[in-house]
């Protein structure tokens, strides 16, 4: 073991810091973002480790401290950028675990490196935690590591979250490799998930695939394995902080006016990905305006579509499809100087985002499928007057606990067209109602209850 090892020590495919050029110099930077904000006080309370790609091609620079927590950047050559990052994890994986929405793709020649890549980083892990220490590994990029890092130290207590769904048996079984993935997730001593849903797919299918017990508590190879439902949140006050920001005010305030004074303002905020179901929300949209159950005059719609695994055939397919629809919409119903969609493919700094959650009178979450989605949390964190109206795809993780959203099939543009209408013309009584239930769910479980809840899980 080397001289100095972490007590606490967190695997993921991207470590919690940037490389970003600021006044001609290149510096790291703390990652904007709910999980780095929610681990970084409980890692600051005992030696710790981060481990994950810097995002940095070529020779990774030497593991290095940042605001209080040692970063180990891992190498990813071109080849496992493609085969394990773009191949097997995007390509495979993630279409496979969102319903399919897109054919997974299964090549032997990204299995490989998948494995091979896993397998760095359970070794890295095993090198560098301490005696009895602790690992949380993150997401789907790596769930062969825990029983690779179990092999390697069996001392250690293992946790592993997947951020997006755990699909169904008839899905999965799919997935010429899942026996070895189960088994991988089976070296954990918690197995966290989005929803209970997530949870009850992956027993079932350890029990059908694997040698885990048949039935009673899910134990495998003697040791009892925890797979239960971690919901995840976001950090709250850091939203409600910079939605009473009077800065933050004053641009929402400018984005209304330029948007145009009396207008209902729709907003729909994601990572440009086939799962987020950007265009079904346009298609309802168009809907209304073809049928003038809304005009130009009284609403407008802005997307924010944050760029995102652009080298990626679907991704590239969906860009032109997002984009020829909104052009095509603008093209039909837009005027001079007023258009009906306001589509900005890039991201914004998170005041912006924070003010756009401000202006918007209606939310639009619509994904066919999504481990949680915290768009939909972060805009009713900012929402303090009680006012606005969310509307949120029933095939969320959200879903399952904001109930007060109005919910919507992402699959049925007739339904979603009613909804996006009801929204608009949802009462100030109705808005008030809903959003005080609503804002009562988000500010009662923040992210930081979701790490603690999973640490004192681990931690037995
Ligand atoms: C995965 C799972 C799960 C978006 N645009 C901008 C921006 N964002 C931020 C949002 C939010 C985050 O990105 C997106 O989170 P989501 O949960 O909506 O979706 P995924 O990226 O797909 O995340 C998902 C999540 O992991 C956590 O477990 O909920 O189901 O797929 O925080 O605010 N931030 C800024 N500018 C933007 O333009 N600054």
């Amino acid at each position: 073991m080397p001289a100095s090892t972490s007590d606490i020590v967190i695997v993921s495919n991207r470590l919690p810091v940037n490389r970003v050029e600021r006044n001609g110099k290149k510096q790291w930077e703390t990652s904007p973002g709910g999980l780095v904000s929610a681990l970084t006080p409980i890692l600051r309370t005992k030696p710790s480790t981060w481990i994950g790609w810097s995002g940095i091609h070529g020779r990774a620079p030497r593991p290095f401290e940042h605001e209080g927590i040692l970063n180990y950047p891992v190498s990813l050559s071109p080849e496992e950028i493609e085969n394990f990052y773009e191949g097997f994890s995007n390509s495979t994986l993630w279409p496979l675990y969102h319903d399919a929405i897109r054919p997974p793709i299964y090549h032997r020649h990204w299995w490989r490196p998948y494995k091979a890549v896993n397998k760095r980083f359970a070794e890295i892990a095993a090198k560098i935690t301490a005696k009895n220490g602790l690992v949380w590994v993150h997401d789907y990029h790596f769930q062969l590591v825990p029983s690779m890092l179990r092999k390697l130290r069996p001392d250690v207590r293992i946790g592993f979250f997947l951020h997006i769904p755990f699909p169904p048996q008839e899905l999965f079984a799919q997935l010429p490799w899942r026996r070895q993935v189960l088994e991988g997730l089976l070296g954990a001593d918690v197995v966290g998930f989005q929803t209970r849903y997530g949870a009850q797919n992956f027993t079932r299918l350890c029990r059908r695939y694997t040698t885990c017990s048949p039935s009673g508590r899910l134990t495998y190879e003697g040791r009892p394995v925890i797979a239960k439902a971690f919901p995840i949140s976001i950090d709250v006050s850091r939203f409600e902080g910079l939605a009473s920001d009077f800065d933050v005010q004053t641009r929402a305030a400018n984005f209304k006016a330029k948007l145009g004074l009396g207008r209902r303002i729709l907003l729909g905020v994601d990572r440009l990905d086939y799962t987020k179901g950007i265009e079904i929300r346009f298609k309802a949209y168009r809907e209304l305006l073809k049928t003038k159950k809304v005009s130009l005059d009284d609403t407008v719609f802005v997307q924010v579509a944050v760029p995102s695994r652009e080298r990626v055939d679907e991704y590239i397919e969906l860009k032109n499809e997002v984009e020829r629809t909104v052009g095509a919409i603008d093209g039909e119903f837009g005027e001079i100087g007023k258009s009906a969609i306001h589509y900005l493919h890039r991201g914004l700094p998170v005041d912006e985002l924070v003010a756009l959650y401000l202006a918007a009178d209606v939310m639009v979450v619509t994904p066919f499928r999504d481990g949680m989605n915290l768009v939909a949390k972060e805009y009713v964190a900012c929402r303090h007057r009680n006012d606005g109206a969310l509307i949120l795809s029933e095939f969320t993780g959200s879903a399952e606990e904001l109930k007060q959203a109005l919910l919507v099939n992402p699959h049925d543009v007739d339904g979603m067209s009613d909804i996006l209408l009801e929204a608009i013309q949802l009462p100030a009584e109705e808005q008030k109602r809903r959003m005080k239930k609503l804002r009562r769910i988000v500010t009662g479980h923040t992210v930081f209850d979701w790490a603690n809840d999973f640490f004192e899980a681990l931690d037995k």
